[in-house]
């Protein structure tokens, strides 16, 4: 018994070797998770506001946004806002963005974005705030985000 435990953790082992250097052979060539264009909309103390980007996976395997984290703000969440029947728009929380392997997901007005609720302080245009994000497989991301005019984004004005 001893004997087969042993052969079963060697193969364990070899499994893992070779997962691992396939791994490392696509972050010498890729970036990971790459954020294009983040910006997040001007908001009043109390208030709320939101972000949004373009996530880019330079990975050869899928990945997901999964965690949303600011200290400007009493909360962080992943939205999705989306018209129903009726021709309102609401906005409903996410568990997670995928970001399709060698793709990207568009984080923009009317769609995901990362809601931004309860503001501790103004975010004025020219402001930076700072934002994390965690990723399934890549890890936690530090970014600091510029605060912009939001005459086209919506999302969460009238609401919570
Ligand atoms: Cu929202």
């Amino acid at each position: 018994m001893k004997k087969f435990l042993s052969v079963l953790l060697i193969g364990a082992y070899l499994l893992s070797a070779c997962g691992n250097s396939a791994m490392s052979g696509h972050n010498d060539s890729g970036e990971g998770i790459e954020v294009r264009g983040v910006w997040a909309r001007a908001g009043m103390a109390g208030g709320n506001s939101a972000a949004y980007m373009t996530l880019v996976n330079h990975e050869a395997q899928d990945d997901a946004l999964v965690g949303v984290s600011s200290n400007v703000a009493d909360a962080v969440e992943i939205h999705l806002s989306a018209m129903d029947a009726n021709g309102v728009m609401s906005m409903t929380r996410q568990d997670k963005v995928i970001v399709p392997a060698n793709g990207e997901a568009e984080l923009k007005s009317g769609g995901y974005h990362v809601m931004i609720i309860g503001l501790k302080q103004d975010l004025k245009v020219g402001d930076h705030i700072s934002l994390t994000l965690t990723f399934e497989k890549g890890g936690a991301l530090n970014l600091t985000v510029p605060v912009q005019d939001s005459a086209d984004a919506m999302d969460g004005m009238d609401m919570h």
